[in-house]
């Protein structure tokens, strides 16, 4: 641990609630001092002492490319070079907004706005302007950013720290959400009811680690508002572009009313989307009655980056390589887990994955709940002293990028070993 990481969270601390600009980076999942990360190139991060990881982390999942993708920094410096904000409409929206169509099967139209938050934010009261109906529907230990009426049974930060339910959220609003079990297509039936506009659902959640649905799962949720006439939003920033370029809905075939991205469409600078068929995207402002607005909106910096990182993404064999490297660390560190005798359950989609310390299997927020937070802030140290850089919470999904090639994925494996054995010793011998 270096000297200048120390003094500049203690400066941080004075000036920034707990140090930071979002939670969990504030390593009180796993106690210490969070790094202060100076640059990164490719599958490596360098903080202020100059000590140097690999990434598992990649900026919660925009970095798909690596960082520092040469595409995409002149793609950037070309923006910016041209002015960095208008307020006025660019071409480079249009041309993101039809690669986004053209990648998305439930797409039609799409409106661009500058976080995930204000993207499931304006999803919700979309949906609620087409029904005409108040209630939500989501899952127990599922995070779709820090919007009032989704902040109940919350996952990521709020999971980590014990406070799932926010404060300062009223219960008239709260009371307006019903959450229910990941994975339990029978709860989600008990609790629907015709006031309910819609289920949202991260398709592969990743704010309680990373759980796969189940099979059958989306589909059914598809059903279920089929029959209750709710929307289905699919809440995809974290897994549009990475789980395939078509996002969850292409990989497991549901088609969504509205889609929510953010992430890996802004390569790494802040962006969101929602966006559905022609006829629910028609009921927003300025053609509809549902009013959603934004300075920054489609800010042509962000829109350059999302334009060529997806334009790579598009013409690559990335998704392929991405599950070979990610299925080749997935089995080299199981087999470690097994020879130490950890409990630890891995689940992965794609290049999308958490090592939970526990037997498993993870299907939920309870099963994911069970896993021992000691152990893995014990084993999230020691490979932070080994060089590796992963999500500081049991409960965030980890991503690999393209830039991580084999030799980073059998280093991986080497420190993860090591790091299993020492994890071995202290809790499991
Ligand atoms: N909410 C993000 C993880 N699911 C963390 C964002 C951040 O700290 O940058």
């Amino acid at each position: 641990m270096g000297k200048q990481s120390e003094s500049f969270f203690e400066r941080a601390k004075e000036v920034m609630p707990g140090g930071v600009n979002s939670p969990v980076r504030a390593f009180r999942g796993v106690g210490g001092t969070p790094r202060f990360i100076e640059q990164a190139q490719g599958s490596r991060l360098f903080d202020a002492d100059n000590l140097q990881y690999i990434d598992c982390v990649g900026s919660w999942g925009p970095m798909i490319l690596g960082h520092g993708h040469r595409y995409v920094v002149e793609a950037v410096k070309k923006a910016a070079t041209k002015g960095f904000s208008f307020g006025a409409p660019t071409i480079g929206e249009v041309e993101l907004a039809e690669m986004i169509i053209a990648a998305v099967p439930s797409i039609e139209m799409v409106r661009l706005v500058t976080s995930g938050t204000e993207a499931t934010m304006s999803a919700l009261r979309l949906a609620r302007a087409a029904t005409g109906r108040k209630k939500i529907m989501k899952f127990d230990g599922g995070y779709h950013g820090h919007v009032d009426s989704l902040l109940v049974k919350a996952g990521s930060g709020g999971a980590t720290f014990n406070v799932p339910d926010s404060a300062g959220v009223p219960e008239e609003v709260t009371k307006l959400t019903i959450s229910v079990p990941y994975n339990d297509l029978d709860a989600v039936r008990a609790a629907i009811d015709g006031e309910v506009a819609a289920i949202i659902v991260e398709p592969v959640a990743g704010n309680m680690g990373c759980v796969p649905p189940a099979e059958g799962f989306l589909q059914g949720l598809r059903k279920i508002c089929d029959d209750n006439g709710a929307l289905l939003i699919l809440d995809e920033v974290m897994t549009g572009f990475r789980v395939s370029y078509g996002g969850a809905q292409a990989l497991y075939g549901v088609r969504p009313d509205i889609t929510t991205l953010g992430k890996i469409i802004g390569g790494g600078m802040p962006i969101g989307a929602y966006g559905g068929s022609r006829k629910l995207m028609e009921l927003v402002s300025p053609l509809g009655p549902m009013y959603q607005a934004g300075t920054l909106a489609g800010n042509p910096v962000a829109v350059a980056a999302g334009k060529a990182t997806l334009g790579v993404l598009k013409n690559s064999s990335i998704y392929q390589d991405l599950e070979e490297r990610s299925a080749e660390f997935e089995a080299g560190v199981k087999a470690a887990a097994e020879k130490h005798g950890v409990p630890m359950t891995l689940n992965r989609v794609g290049s999308m994955w958490t090592m939970f310390f526990t037997e498993g299997p993870v299907t939920d927020w309870l099963s994911a709940d069970q896993s021992n937070r000691q152990a893995f802030g014990k084993f999230f140290h020691f490979m932070l002293a080994e060089g590796v850089y992963l999500p500081p919470s049991q409960l965030e999904a980890a991503f690999f990028s393209a830039a991580h090639a084999k030799k980073d994925i059998l280093q991986l494996i080497e420190r993860a070993d090591r790091a299993l054995k020492k994890v071995a010793w202290e809790f499991y011998s």
